[in-house]
């Protein structure tokens, strides 16, 4: 099987629509089309910089998808302050990032919260890039493979197949986020390679092969080969590289 590699960058809360589309342009002029033909790119701003993403990638028919960071498990209503997925569609987003730990650790997130939010994307026609990972004291209680896998169990409960297959589950380490601690190579592929295993014993090898995995945790330029280099590694979230487009368009160029 061949799985298309898929470098995603979390903007988080950071930078305004102009700086937005600075930020799309540049990345635009030091990558080629080629370049965004070899590796899916994927750009997660703001919910106020995807007009301005959406009108710069369109504009310049550039291979750049582009989603948010969070969804609401509603899908309209009275819920102040929330988006719905269909909102994210009609602006072109064709990603939504979900369950990533600062909205599980500050927004009280829970997976079955997570399994909900999954399950909106889907119903609006996006792809969830579904995040997991182990803080610290579990790491260290050596608990990250058995706690990884059953938060993958529980956001994907009651899904179809063919939505599994379509997924993209990003494993990040907590210890490893915006530390500058990059998990080793060897780090992220036990736990990338022990949740495609357990996608395999649930659903067949034919969804745990088609599945993109990617490793999100301090990725740069400098680690992103040696990481990419591992089998079950499909790709990677970006946080804090991907807000220079020098840098984060290396990572895409990880091939070269
Ligand atoms: C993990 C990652 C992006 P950073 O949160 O999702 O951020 O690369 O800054 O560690």
């Amino acid at each position: 099987v061949t799985r298309k590699p898929i470098i995603a960058g979390n903007w988080k809360m950071n930078l305004n629509h102009y700086e937005a589309n600075l930020l799309i342009q540049k990345l635009a002029a030091s990558l080629t089309g080629e370049q965004l033909e070899a590796v899916e790119t994927v750009v997660l701003p703001p919910f106020t910089d995807l007009r301005t993403v959406q009108t710069a990638i369109e504009g310049d028919k550039l291979a750049i998808a582009y989603g948010a960071q969070d969804i609401s498990k509603h899908a309209s209503g009275a819920y102040t302050g929330e988006i719905a997925g269909s909102m994210l569609a009609k602006l072109g987003c064709t990603y939504v990032a979900i369950g990533h730990s600062e909205r599980r650790e500050y927004h009280d997130e829970t997976d079955e919260l997570v399994n909900a939010k999954i399950k909106a994307a889907f119903t609006a026609g996006l792809t969830p890039i579904f995040c997991v990972g182990e803080g610290l004291s579990i790491r260290e209680a050596s608990g990250h493979v058995a706690h990884c896998t059953a938060q993958v169990d529980a956001g994907l409960d009651g899904l179809k197949e063919d939505q599994i297959k379509q997924i993209v589950i990003a494993y990040e380490p907590v210890w490893a986020i915006g530390t500058g601690k990059t998990a080793t190579p060897e780090d992220a592929q036990e736990v990338c390679g022990a949740i495609r295993a357990r996608l395999a014993e649930k659903y067949g090898s034919d969804v745990a092969e088609a599945v993109r995995i990617q490793y999100g945790g301090s990725v740069k330029a400098a680690n992103i080969a040696s990481i990419m280099a591992k089998p079950d590694v499909d790709g990677a979230l970006v946080g804090g590289a991907a807000l220079d487009a020098e840098e984060f368009a290396s990572i895409v160029r990880f091939k070269e």
